[in-house]
C-alpha cells in the first residue's frame, strides 16, 4: 500500500507522504519546455502522451510519494459542451452556457471525450513505481459552477438566483462521479476533490452548495472504495462543520487555516496540508521554520505533508528539493 494510502485508510502515525497541488507545473522549466511548443492548453491536457510525461517530471526531479495527473478541472465543463479557452495573463475563459447543449449531453459521449486522460493514467501508472499513489482530481460542483457560469469576477455572489441552479449542480455532481470512476478503472488510486471558491459561498448556503456536492461524491468514492481527499478552500472555520458532514479520508487544510486548530477540531479524518505557497518564495530559513511548525504541531495525527494551495509560478525548483529533503529528516 503507498504511504499516502496507509495515512488516509490506516490512519497511520508511522510513515510521511508528501506532494504538492501543481507540482506538474509552471515553475517546471522543463514544463515550460513543453507549453512552449503546446499554446492550446487543453490541447496539452488532452495528449495522453505528453500529459504522462508532464505527470511524471516532478517525480523524476524530487523525492516525492505521489504523482498527480496532469489535467485540469475544466475539462469536465469542456466535455459538457462548453469551448474552454486559456489566455495568457487571464486566465480561463469559457463560452456562454447553454442550457439545451448541456442537458442534452449523454454518460457514454462525456467518457469518450475524456478517453485521452484515461490513456494518460494508463500509461503513467505502469511508469509509476507501484508504492507511489497515483492521484486523480475533479473540482467540486460548486467550483466548476463558478466557472461555467463566470461568476469568479463578481466578487461575493449573492446574485446567483439561476432558477435552474440546482438541477444543472446535481448533474454536474453525476457527471464528476463517472469521471472519478473512469478515473479509478484507468488506475487512478486516490482522488482529490478542489472546491477552490468555497469562500465565495455566503455562510447560509454553504451547506446546500458545498457540504451537501461534497458529501453525495465523497459517498460514491466510499462505495467505490476510493480514498478521497477534499478541499473547501476559504470557509475558515467552516472546515469543521464541513468535516463532521461530509466525512472525508483527507481534509486539506488552507493557509488561513491555524494548524493547532485544526488539529484540535478536525476529527476522524487525515490533515493535509496548510503551508502558505507563498512562503516558498522568501528566505531559505523561513521556509524551514514554517515547515517545522506543521510537522511539529501535526507529529501524531495522520498527516499529509503539501502545502495550503497550489505551488506559485514562481516557485524555485531547488527551494522544493531543500523543503522535502528537510521534511524527509525531521523528527
Ligand atoms: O501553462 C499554463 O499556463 C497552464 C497552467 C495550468 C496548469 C499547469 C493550468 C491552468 N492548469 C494546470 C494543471 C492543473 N490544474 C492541475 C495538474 C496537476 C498538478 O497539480 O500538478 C490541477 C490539479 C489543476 C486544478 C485546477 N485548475 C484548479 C484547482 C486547484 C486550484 O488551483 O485552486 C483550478 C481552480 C483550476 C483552473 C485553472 N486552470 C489553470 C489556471 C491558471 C486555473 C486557475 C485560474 C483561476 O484562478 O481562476
Amino acid at each position: 500500500m503507498s504511504t499516502l494510502k496507509r495515512i488516509l485508510v490506516r490512519k497511520d502515525t508511522s510513515c510521511k507522504s508528501i506532494w504538492f497541488m501543481r507540482q506538474a507545473g509552471r515553475y517546471l522549466p522543463e514544463f515550460r519546455k513543453i507549453r512552449k511548443k503546446n499554446r492550446n492548453f487543453i490541447d496539452l491536457c488532452f495528449n495522453s502522451k505528453l500529459s504522462s510525461r508532464i505527470t511524471l517530471q516532478p517525480i523524476k526531479r524530487f523525492d516525492l510519494d505521489s504523482a498527480i495527473i496532469f489535467s485540469d478541472i475544466l475539462i469536465v465543463p469542456h466535455a459538457l459542451g462548453q469551448n474552454v479557452k486559456f489566455l495568457k495573463n487571464k486566465g480561463p475563459v469559457l463560452s456562454e452556457f447553454n442550457y439545451d447543449i448541456f442537458k442534452k449531453n449523454k454518460r457514454k459521449e462525456f467518457t469518450k471525450k475524456l478517453l485521452p486522460v484515461y490513456k494518460a493514467i494508463k500509461t503513467t501508472r505502469k511508469k509509476l513505481n507501484k508504492k507511489k499513489s497515483l492521484i486523480s482530481f475533479v473540482g467540486a460542483p460548486w467550483t466548476l459552477y463558478v466557472y461555467m457560469f463566470g461568476l469568479k469576477n463578481k466578487g461575493k455572489i449573492n446574485n446567483y438566483k439561476f432558477k435552474k441552479k440546482n438541477e444543472i449542480i446535481s448533474k454536474i455532481t453525476d457527471y464528476l462521479c463517472l469521471h472519478i470512476s473512469n478515473q479509478m478503472k484507468a488506475g487512478a488510486d486516490v482522488v482529490q476533490i478542489f472546491d477552490s471558491w468555497a469562500g465565495l459561498i455566503p455562510n447560509k448556503h454553504l451547506k446546500q452548495y458545498c457540504y451537501i456536492p461534497n458529501r453525495r461524491i465523497v459517498a460514491f468514492c466510499k462505495k467505490k472504495k476510493m480514498p478521497v481527499i477534499c478541499f473547501p478552500k476559504g470557509i475558515k472555520k467552516r472546515y469543521l462543520d464541513f468535516n463532521e458532514f461530509v466525512k472525508p479520508d483527507g481534509l486539506n487544510i488552507d493557509y488561513e487555516i491555524d494548524p493547532k486548530w485544526a488539529k484540535k477540531n478536525l476529527r476522524n479524518t487525515s490533515i493535509q496540508g496548510g503551508m502558505d505557497p507563498k512562503v516558498l518564495l522568501g528566505s531559505k530559513k523561513r521556509i524551514l521554520k514554517e515547515a517545522k511548525r506543521y510537522m511539529d504541531v501535526f507529529k501524531n495525527v495522520p498527516y499529509i505533508f503539501n502545502l495550503g494551495h497550489g505551488l506559485l509560478p514562481k516557485t524555485r525548483p531547488e527551494k522544493l528539493d531543500m523543503l522535502i529533503k528537510f521534511i524527509r529528516e525531521h523528527k
